[in-house]
């Protein structure tokens, strides 16, 4: 079995990779200047010309592009190739104001497959493999993205799409899937309903997990690898950069790989724009370095993580990312202090809770209050008072410990919080309404 789709670039010494992305940085520069007015013009303001840039250090200089750049340049306005050479657009889900439009060109949907397909052969996945994806197929990219890297490594494709469980266990165990491509949250509650129906993780024929999307924990990942038998790999993406295989995990586990070929990537300071050394903990940026239709440049991701280029066991030399810690807008500030949903998470999960939780923020006479609500598995579900206040407390405890701040805690009975079939909610801030 291969164990890269394309070994040559994925492995590429660090020399090499750097000089591919010099000269793909100063076509792309060039390419943006000429047919992007609106990029131009930032780069005027800031006096900055095509010439001034002459290699991945000079990156600095271009100024940023933010998510409200993307939305007063709605829908056309970075653009950077005529309508008629476009194949498809994909699109973020807008909860937040305006939805955001990618364009694709055929070369860029087939960069985009081989991302994708790059992540699916570092799971192990083959020819051999039936691959079910199981991420909606539309405007969001997850469905089209693992698709596209499915047909390129030749795996018999699934596409059941997100949603109605029991067809896709149906499929799941009737076609012997090897490979189960969705988010994590999607995947653990498939786990809880295969169980349900008394599938035991050996039944389970797949052997492993594309998950992605969203945050998740090691906790998390432990907990799905458990209940479906299977190793569960982690992949990170984001529309406005193409979509998922962005980076990619490997059999080694210790980050995902940029494509680095295709992506330049620093991190810098939220607050001041400031680029961090590799290592440090700051937001993403990435420059898409070949990209036609919608090639941005700097674009502010505000997913917070570190980057590290200790070398990997696996034999790949791209950059690697730290499972995001969440997103700068996700941050929550309860009573002054920060909180990233991810960190209430892995709290539940050493308390033995399963990922079905919510955070709920509100705010009485000017003080927020802050509850986390979670349901108890099966196994701890009980009425004895004494046992359900002990555990609240312990779990109480442990949250103060991490957080600092006290959260009221709700133990509610299993299956009552509602399950996602893409992305979960997991914050409701009554806060901002
Ligand atoms: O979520 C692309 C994708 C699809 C990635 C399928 C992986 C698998 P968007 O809907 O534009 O695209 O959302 C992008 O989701 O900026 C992150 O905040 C978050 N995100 C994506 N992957 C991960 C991950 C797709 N592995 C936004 N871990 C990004 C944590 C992730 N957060």
């Amino acid at each position: 079995m291969a164990k890269y789709f394309q070994e040559e670039i994925e492995c590429a010494p660090r020399e090499r990779i750097r000089a591919m992305q010099d000269e793909k940085l100063r076509k792309q520069v060039r390419h943006v200047w000429e047919n992007v007015p609106y990029y131009r013009k930032k780069m005027e303001e800031k006096g900055v010309t095509p010439e001034d840039i002459s290699s991945t250090s000079d990156l600095h200089k271009l100024p940023f592009l933010s998510k409200a750049d993307l939305r007063n340049a709605y829908p056309y306005g970075l653009l950077a190739c005529p309508l008629k050479d476009c194949v498809r657009i994909h699109s973020t889900s807008g909860t937040t104001g305006k939805r955001v439009i990618a364009f694709y060109t055929q070369a860029d949907i087939d960069m985009w497959s081989e991302c994708a397909a790059r992540a699916i052969v570092a799971a192990g996945g083959g020819p051999e493999d039936v691959c079910q994806i199981s991420y909606g197929y539309g405007l969001f990219t997850g469905g089209a993205g693992l698709d596209g890297g499915s047909h390129k490594v030749g795996c018999l494709t699934v596409p059941t799409s997100s949603g109605n469980t029991d067809r896709q266990i149906m499929f799941l165990m009737d076609l012997k899937a090897t490979i189960l491509c969705c988010t994590p949250s999607y995947a653990a509650y498939l786990g809880e309903s295969l169980k349900e129906r008394g599938y035991k993780p050996e039944d389970i024929p797949l052997k492993a997990g594309i998950f992605g999307a969203e945050p998740w924990s090691e906790e998390m990942r432990r907990d799905i690898e458990q209940t479906l038998g299977i190793k569960a790999y982690d992949i990170y993406g984001l529309t406005e950069i193409s979509g998922p295989g962005v980076a990619f995990e490997c059999s080694a586990q210790q980050g995902m790989h940029i494509n680095e070929d295709h992506f330049l990537v620093e991190t810098i300071d939220p607050d001041t724009g400031e680029t961090l050394p590799e290592g440090t903990q700051g937001e993403l940026v990435f420059t898409s370095l070949d990209k036609a239709a919608f090639p941005l440049l700097r674009y502010r991701t505000r997913d917070i993580c570190t980057l590290t280029r200790e070398p990997c066991s696996c034999g790949r030399t791209h950059v690697r990312m730290a499972k995001p810690k969440g997103r700068s807008d996700d941050m929550l500030i309860i009573r002054g202090v920060n909180v990233f949903p991810s960190q209430i998470e892995t709290v539940l999960m050493n308390n033995g809770y399963a990922a079905n939780y919510q955070i709920i923020i509100g705010r009485v006479n000017n003080t927020d209050t802050f509850e986390v609500k979670v349901e108890m598995t099966p196994d701890m579900f009980t009425d004895n008072v004494g046992e359900i206040d002990e555990r609240r407390k312990a779990l109480s405890d442990d949250l103060k410990a991490m957080l600092g701040i006290k959260a009221r805690i709700s133990l509610v009975a299993p299956k009552s919080i509602t399950r996602s079939e893409g992305k979960a909610v997991r914050v409701i801030d009554n806060r901002k309404l």
